[in-house]
């Protein structure tokens, strides 16, 4: 049975367990409210005074907190999302509710990409959301530390030239559109696929220096005839690649093997939807679809979108080993 999601027009495909819809009726709720933001621009987004910095040591911008406190306060008026990872949140964050084991775990980027923000370039919110383990009421890190191919749905929002709402479910990956005059999401692409051609690449090539060859090799090879495009928001350059086929690379340098992409709230959920989109994703050696996560903040090198191309940079790779 399709779900009806206050916010979004049309019914959501894919899922069966109708206690997910208050998660999904909290996620479009903080999209629109921020989406509001977003359109502010320079008027709101400024950086904090005291240049406070969060967990990964990197500034945390006006709309940061604005994007957390948002999304913590819808969530915890659902009264089943029991628990919280989140980029801007050194630890756990739960919330109360009536049983664990019914509840949802959500792991999210509340805004991707803010050094872009006062630009007025594309940023976007990044979600995953896990259910609960039947029978485990525990409420600790073990929750969030799974895979991405246990995710229930995940899904991003990208807050451009029109705000789009990206849900990926296991049976498929719809797009929405905010339409403004009702401040309802559309459904405006009912089934997406990564297109099998791939005209696009997507790296920050400056990092090129700091790489070590098996990357310059990779690069190098799957360069040739494709197009660089690269706006350094992951949700944007991710969402190109998604509509009109290409690659996303983050590889790791010397200064960082891990890259600078999070595992759980980034890397995750690009590779859930890419899944379900027909294409897949490497950390250059294992799916990250299938990436057991070791900690909650953990990095990982992402390579995701085009089948074929992910192939032909795991196998540069492992030949290079
Ligand atoms: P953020 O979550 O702190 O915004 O960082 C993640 C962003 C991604 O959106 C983007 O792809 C990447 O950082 C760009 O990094 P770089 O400037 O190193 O290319
Ligand atoms: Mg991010």
């Amino acid at each position: 049975m399709p779900l009806i999601i206050e916010g979004i027009k049309s019914p959501i495909e894919g899922v069966d367990d109708a206690s997910l819809a208050p998660v999904l009726e909290a996620i479009v709720a903080a999209a629109k409210l921020i989406s509001n933001n977003v359109q502010n621009g320079a008027l709101i987004e400024r950086l904090d005074s005291e240049g406070v910095r969060n967990v990964h040591g990197e500034l945390v911008h006006t709309l940061d907190t604005l994007g957390t406190n948002t999304f913590v306060e819808f969530f915890k008026d659902t009264q089943v999302v029991a628990g919280l990872v989140c980029e801007e949140l050194e630890t756990e964050t739960f919330f109360n509710v009536e049983d664990i084991s019914e509840s949802y775990f959500c792991v999210l980027d509340p805004i991707d990409g803010t050094s872009n923000a006062d630009i007025a370039i594309t940023i976007g919110s990044i979600f995953g959301i896990f259910k609960g383990t039947n029978g485990d009421s525990t409420l600790d890190a073990t929750q969030f530390l799974r895979p991405a191919k246990d995710f229930v749905a995940a899904g991003y929002v990208l807050y451009g030239s029109s705000t789009l709402l990206i849900l990926a479910t296991p049976m498929k990956v719809q797009e929405f559109t905010l339409d403004i005059a009702k401040m309802e999401f559309v459904c405006t692409r009912s089934s997406l696929s990564i297109p099998v051609e791939c005209p696009y690449y997507s790296v920050n090539q400056g990092y090129e220096d700091f790489w070590e060859d098996n990357i310059k090799d990779v690069v190098h090879s799957i360069k040739k005839g494709r197009s660089l495009r690269y706006v350094g928001s992951l949700v944007s350059d991710f969402h190109r690649d998604l509509i009109r086929g290409g690659v996303y690379l983050y590889p790791g340098d010397v200064n960082n093997p891990e890259g600078k992409i999070r595992l759980l709230y980034e890397a995750a959920v690009m590779s859930y939807i890419a899944h379900y989109a027909g294409g897949s994703s490497t950390n250059g050696y294992t799916s990250i679809f299938d990436l057991q996560p070791k900690s909650i903040h953990q990095r990982t090198p992402i390579f995701v979108g085009n089948s074929n191309v992910i192939e032909q940079i795991e196998s540069i790779l492992r030949d290079n080993t």
